[in-house]
Order: C-alpha cells, then sequence, then structure tokens
C-alpha cells in the first residue's frame, strides 16, 4: 500500500507513535509518506520506502495567525497525487482530521478517492477538542472520517461522551518498539548516581494536565526519607515553575534537567521508578515505554492509565493529587528487597502485551479493509 501519515512533529506522544507505525509500515514493505511541518523527532529518513514531506505556510502581513491547515490539505492534495497514495492516517484530531477533510474534497472534485483514517490520542478531544472554539469543527470531521480509531477504551468513551458520537470508534492501543528498551550499562547509572542512589524518572511535554508540581512533591517526599535522584525529561511551560519549586526545597542538587532528549531510552534504562501523576491521560505512552525498560510506574488512576497498569503488580495507581500515597508507593518500590526488580519484570511483562507488531498489523488490517470496501 502507498500510506500517508500526517502528524505533529513535537517529543510528544501522538508524533512518536505516528512516527514508530510509520516506520513499521516502511518496514513491512508499503511506501509511507509522513507530512508534518517539521521533521518529526523519532523519523529515521534514511529508512527505505519512508519518506518526509514538510509543509511550509506562505507568511502574509495580513494574517494573524497563519493558515496552517489550508496549507496542509495542499499538501495533502500533492502529495496524494503526486505519489499515488491510497490512504491517510492522521494522528491527533486537531487539525489533521478537519484538513484531511477539505483534501478528500478537493481530490473527490478532481475524480480521486481516497480513505481517511483518524486516530485519536487524549487532548485533542479531552481538553483542546472539547472547548467550544474547536467543537463543532472537530464533531464534524471525525465523523466524516472513514474510520476512526481511539488509543484506549477510556478514550473512545470519552469521545462518545463529549462529542456524542454516531460513527464506530475502533480502539487500537499504542505499541512500544520492545527491541528499543531494556535495562542499560552500570557506567551510564554511575554518571547520574556515583553514589548508587536509587533514581525517579519523569518524562514529559511539562503541561499542566502533567501535574508536575506533583511530581516535585512526590519527589520531595521520598527525598526526605531516604537519599534518591530525579532525572527530568522534556520541556514546556509549566518547567520555570518547577525549577524554582526545586531550587526553593533545597533539591537542586538531586534533580537533573535533561530537556528534549534523544536518548530516553538510555534514560529510561537506568531509571528505578516512572512517576506520571497526571490529572488525566488517555493512555501514557511514556509509562509504557518505561515499563518496556523494566521500570515500574506510579500514576494516577485517571483516564486510560489503568489499562496499561496493572495496580500494585506492574505499578501503583493513586487518585490524582494524592502526593502522600504516590510517595509511600515509590518508598514502598524501593526499599522493599527485591521489589523493584520484581515489579520490573513484570512491568515488562505488561508492555510485551502492547508489542509493536501485532498492534502495526491492526492498522494495516484496518487500511486493506477500507481499501477492499472503496474498491467495491
Ligand atoms: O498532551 C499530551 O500529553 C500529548 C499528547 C500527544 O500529542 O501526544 O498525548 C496524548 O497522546 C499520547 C499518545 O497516544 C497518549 O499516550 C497520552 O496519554 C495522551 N495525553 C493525554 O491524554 C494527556
Amino acid at each position: 500500500m502507498r500510506i500517508g501519515i500526517v502528524c505533529h512533529p513535537t517529543f510528544g506522544g501522538s508524533g512518536v507513535l505516528a512516527t514508530e507505525l510509520a516506520a513499521y509500515l516502511a518496514q513491512q514493505g508499503h511506501s509511507v509518506h509522513v507530512i508534518s511541518y517539521a521533521m518529526p523527532a523519532r523519523l529515521d529518513e534514511l529508512q527505505p520506502d519512508l519518506y518526509f514531506h514538510e509543509v511550509q505556510v506562505q507568511d502574509y502581513p495580513l494574517f494573524q495567525y497563519q493558515p496552517y491547515e489550508l496549507a496542509l490539505s495542499s499538501m495533502m492534495v500533492q502529495v496524494v497525487q503526486r505519489e499515488k497514495l491510497d490512504l491517510l492516517h492522521v494522528h491527533y484530531a486537531i487539525p489533521h482530521a478537519y484538513a484531511a477533510y477539505m483534501a478528500r474534497k478537493i481530490l473527490e472534485d478532481q475524480g480521486v478517492h481516497i480513505p481517511v483514517v483518524t486516530t485519536l490520542h487524549g487532548t485533542d478531544i479531552t481538553l483542546v477538542g472539547k472547548h467550544p472554539s474547536y467543537k463543532p469543527a472537530v464533531c464534524f470531521s471525525i465523523e466524516h472520517s472513514s474510520a476512526v480509531t481511539a488509543v484506549s477504551e477510556s478514550l473512545r468513551r470519552d469521545t462518545e461522551r463529549i462529542f456524542s458520537i454516531r460513527h464506530r470508534i475502533l480502539v487500537i492501543p499504542n505499541f512500544v518498539d520492545l527491541n528499543r528498551y531494556g535495562r542499560g550499562s552500570s557506567d551510564d547509572r554511575s554518571k547520574i548516581a556515583p553514589d548508587g542512589v536509587p533514581i525517579m524518572v519523569h518524562v514529559s511535554n511539562f503541561r499542566k494536565v502533567k501535574r508536575i508540581p506533583d511530581v516535585v512533591d512526590v519527589f520531595a517526599r521520598v527525598r526526605s526519607q531516604i537519599p534518591v535522584r530525579l532525572i527530568m525529561v522534556g520541556d514546556g511551560p509549566e518547567r520555570p515553575r518547577a525549577e524554582e519549586d526545586i531550587e526553593a526545597r533545597g533539591l537542586h542538587d538531586d534533580v537533573r534537567w535533561m530537556g528534549k532528549s534523544t536518548d530516553v531510552e538510555r534514560i529510561l534504562a537506568m531509571s528505578d521508578v516512572f512517576l506520571l501523576p497526571s490529572e488525566s491521560e488517555s493512555f501514557g505512552l511514556a509509562a509504557l515505554e518505561a515499563m518496556a525498560s523494566y521500570v515500574p510506574v506510579v500514576a494516577t488512576n485517571s483516564g486510560g492509565i489503568p489499562e496499561v497498569i496493572d495496580h500494585g503488580h506492574s505499578g501503583f495507581l493513586e487518585a490524582v493529587g494524592d502526593t502522600e500515597a504516590m510517595a509511600r508507593d515509590v518508598l514502598e518500590i524501593l526499599t522493599t528487597p527485591g521489589l523493584r526488580d520484581a515489579m520490573g519484570q513484570r512491568a515488562r511483562a505488561k508492555a510485551e502485551q502492547f508489542a509493536m507488531a501485532p498492534v502495526g498489523n491492526q492498522y494495516i488490517e484496518l487500511y486493506q479493509k477500507l481499501l477492499h470496501e472503496q474498491a467495491r
């Protein structure tokens, strides 16, 4: 098949998943064309059958806001025509599903009929998508996609509730490339914790929904009981406040800031506990990557997280904001003999249920079904 994948190029989970799916499809012999406004962080452009098309927006002094959707729709039309694509798969509804609808209509006008798959990732529904500024357009473009998938049962339910959608939403969970994740060398670990103390880690885009103050609070509580380090990976609006908070609490020397690291695998491979105290999380791809690295996760029991982490088995789940309980869980993992390793093993076993090939093949089956229906 000849497939177009549209995504945000940033470090967020939707871009990561879309890029890894593109790589998997290309490995399976499909011709894959990724469309975005910048090269996605994890895309290997040298991989055979994998191509990147950059959307460029023409600026003009009249515009207060650059018309990105227009440029994106035009690019989709051009790539479909030039590369003779069979299908478009857009990740994150905003603005991709809407731009794809327009591209499809333009192509139809030229006698070209192409299915569009929309994958919903979370905040495109639960946070941004439900805002009155976007809701009618998001709802319309979901309804008019050829197929809609959600990354968890929880997100499927939220979408049906928020948009009272008639379209059947298929759940295809996120996946992880298990070969990329594992335990690392003690060399790496000794660079961060030469004294051998345990390492806690948090990876996110540092937005409000991630509850970064709770990461700091859990760490401070654990730090008051045992020596421990914290690695903070990623960047975003909440980072400056967290840095101030850490400074004010006198924790500065025990925290390492890694920014938008491209070495997440190595960082997870040396970590002992992953923290994810989010307000809401449709899936928690970062937690799945930690689990694939044999790292137990302490998280909130919100959204789709319980579909990924089994409480008391591969990690612990607590109520949103309950930093006392989360700190207690981290301490239990780090101080009970053998528990960290046992939970880490179980976390890896759970992550194996989300292996790349079986999930990637669900997308391939969906594409084949849509193309078959269209040919009839
Ligand atoms: O807002 C974010 O956290 C980023 C967003 C994205 O663009 O990737 O993440 C969402 O999609 C991920 C990949 O499917 C999920 O693992 C995250 O849980 C989801 N984030 C939220 O629901 C908050």
